[in-house]
């Protein structure tokens, strides 16, 4: 099962590819059409009563601000009133204060990508007296209180295409296309006869549950056979905790200590931050992880003619972050409104969204709790980037 959904991941990429290519999505703030009230921060005078809200870590960051866009857009077409609502802070406390707000204020939902694992359970657990279901996407929600979470790529897949990124960009090697990463590691460590290579992770916070869940699948991928005495199994890891001014002086730091081959950021704050960091100080030190391709056209290939080792950044991967956000207003729609109740074999279908045809998503077990999959990794590299600035 496992084997095929990687494959299916990465047999997608070329499809999802021409469908987001299609999207005439540009980077706005907010989406304030319709019903849509885009409130950041704790202030606010208007009811949020019935409205489905969506909490991010914190505010400023593109990756949430998209996500919102695709859980407005769906909601919004479904006739439901929305709203963003992220504290300034990437803290546990800074969410659990407004989450306390929204409940007061009866909303109908809320939709969250968590700060930490724990210190939400008092006030889930208010919600869920009160009858406000929680979905979490991105990162997760304590299982006892979420519906589901909406899990954007297999948690595993992400960790291995990040290390073998990682390992082939150290070694010079060009992406070498979908399906064709860990064949290419092995043939070329096999060839390796250097140090051995050492990663760094430049993540969001030390709390953060869905950073720590892919930095525990990198640990897991650097575990196999075939790096041993090649690549180091241990990662060097720092904290920029999705702020791009902590980013940057952890990346300054990492240049400083000049002790890693690559930095893997898989934050598209931390990423983005890392590429001006190593740009500016001209460093050896090269760069992958989770980024946005129109925040990272600096530091990374533009056309198919570059050399991409001329860049920090010589390819990175994401997904598709505005439907990822949609069809987290998908479940949450259905949790409300038709019986989705999140259990392991429920489902709920989700209308065509943009380019994306209506589509079943059925609740699978996943850790302690039940996540839906929303979609596959892909590589941004010099052949696609064109394509994707424009996009996300
Ligand atoms: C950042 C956030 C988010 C993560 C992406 C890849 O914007 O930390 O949680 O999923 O990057």
């Amino acid at each position: 099962m496992k084997n095929w959904k990687r494959l299916v991941a990465l047999g997608m990429s070329t499809m999802m590819l021409a469908s987001l290519a299609g999207c005439s999505t540009t980077k706005t703030e907010g989406t304030a059409d319709g019903g849509t009230a885009k409130t950041e921060g704790t202030s606010g005078g208007e009811s949020l009563e019935g409205t489905h809200v969506f909490m991010f870590k914190s505010t400023g960051n593109s990756f949430g601000d998209l996500m919102y866009e695709g859980f407005a857009e769906y909601l919004e077409g479904k006739g439901e009133k929305t709203a963003y609502k992220s504290p300034a802070e990437t803290t546990v406390a800074a969410q659990v204060q407004m989450l306390d707000e929204l409940i007061t204020q009866k909303v109908a939902s809320i939709t969250i990508s968590t700060n930490g694992d724990a210190g939400y359970d008092e006030v889930f657990k208010k919600a869920q007296e009160a009858g406000i279901p929680i979905v979490s996407v991105d990162s997760e929600a304590n299982p006892d209180y979420r519906v589901c979470h909406v899990n954007q790529a297999e948690t595993a897949d992400i960790g291995s295409y990040l290390v073998e990124a990682a390992v082939l960009i150290t070694l010079g090697v060009d992406y070498p296309g979908d399906g064709k990463m860990e064949d290419t590691v092995k043939t070329e460590l096999g060839k390796y006869s250097g140090d051995e290579i050492k990663l760094g992770v430049l993540s969001a916070s030390i709390d953060t549950p869905v950073q720590n869940s892919w930095i525990a699948a990198m640990e897991d991928e650097l575990s196999k056979d075939f790096y041993a005495g090649k690549v180091s199994a241990e990662l060097d890891k720092k904290y920029g905790n999705d702020d791009l001014t902590e980013s940057t002086t952890q990346a300054q730091a990492f240049i400083a200590e000049n002790s890693v081959d690559c930095i893997i950021s898989p934050t598209t704050v931390g990423i983005a931050a890392a590429g001006q960091a190593l740009k500016s100080a001209n460093s050896e030190i090269k760069l992958t992880g989770l980024g946005l391709p129109s925040e990272m056209q600096s530091f990374m290939p533009a056309t198919a003619d570059d050399d991409a080792f001329e860049s920090v950044c010589p390819y990175m991967m994401l997904w598709d972050v505005i439907h990822l956000g949609a069809v987290a207003g998908g479940a949450t729609y259905a949790a409300v409104n038709d019986g989705f109740d999140g259990k392991v074999g429920s489902a709920f279908e989700m209308d065509a969204f943009r380019d994306y045809d209506a589509e079943t998503f059925e609740a699978y077990q996943s850790g302690d709790g039940t996540a839906v999959l929303a979609g596959a990794p892909y590589i941004f590299y010099k052949d696609n980037m064109e394509e994707w600035v424009d996009v996300l």
